[in-house]
């Protein structure tokens, strides 16, 4: 759907998966001018057009076809894919490949000072995340009446500030959990970062220049194990 006969690419503009990305991009051989903070980078060597978004932004992008290719975490493209089918809209790509790189997991934590708690403690608490789709569809799965709090950042203050008694969200040392009293509980879910491809990508140009690229993936991946 994307009108532009250059393969475009949504990548994240400043955060935690944005080095890694531009290396990526970099190891297969995209040379782009990324010193400038555009919005859109072009690349010097190939028909490639790199996008510099909100990770947020990136499923979407890539679902309606705005971008045929997007780099994000799953924690976000599941959460974006869970909110667009409750919406009836379209939620489908194809996963290329899973990246190693943007690991973390979603998990349920909550005040150290109440020790080990089971599943069962949930029930009828509140739950503060940035993440309700997928926390809501665990919920479910696990049987457990909790409400679920929509918090877009510092998650980890909610059960001090007194607006949640437990929170579900990314932990990746640790260190954040730990830094604010919480004690961490069940793994939601795992997550990395993983390419997206427009799942009604048909322009045979682009598509061959993917198959192109993806050798070149699976090689920078081989060398690093
Ligand atoms: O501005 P934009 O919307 O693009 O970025 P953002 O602020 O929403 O996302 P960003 O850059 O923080 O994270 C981008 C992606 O990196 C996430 O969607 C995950 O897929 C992945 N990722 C990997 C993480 C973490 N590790 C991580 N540790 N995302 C967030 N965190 C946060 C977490 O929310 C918590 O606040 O780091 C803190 C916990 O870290 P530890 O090491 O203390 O456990
Ligand atoms: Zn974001």
């Amino acid at each position: 759907m994307s009108n532009s006969n250059r393969l475009r690419i949504a990548i994240q503009k400043s955060g935690r998966l944005s080095k890694d990305c531009q290396a990526l991009l970099k190891q297969l051989g995209v040379k782009l001018n990324l010193r400038e903070q555009r919005l859109i980078a072009h690349s010097t060597n190939m028909p490639i057009d790199v996008l510099r978004v909100r990770d947020d932004d990136i499923p979407g992008l890539v679902m309606d076809g705005v971008c045929d290719l997007g780099i994000v975490g799953e924690n976000v493209l599941e959460e974006a894919q869970a909110e667009r089918l409750r919406n009836e809209q379209c939620a489908e790509v194809n996963k290329l490949a899973k990246l190693d790189f943007g690991f973390c997991r979603l998990a349920l934590a909550w005040p150290q000072e109440l020790g080990q708690q089971d599943k069962d403690w949930f029930n009828g608490k509140r739950i503060a995340t940035t993440y309700p789709e997928i926390l809501k569809q665990y919920l479910k799965r696990e049987n457990i009446d909790a409400s679920v709090v929509m918090l877009t950042g510092s998650v980890e203050v909610a059960p001090r500030a007194g607006l949640a008694d437990a929170i579900c969200d990314l932990v990746s040392t640790g260190a954040t959990l730990e830094a604010n009293g919480l004690m961490q509980g069940d793994t939601i879910l795992e997550s990395n970062a993983c390419l997206i491809q427009n799942a009604a990508l048909t322009d045979q140009s682009k598509l061959a220049l993917i198959d192109k690229l993806m050798p070149r993936l699976k090689g920078v991946k081989q060398a690093k194990e």
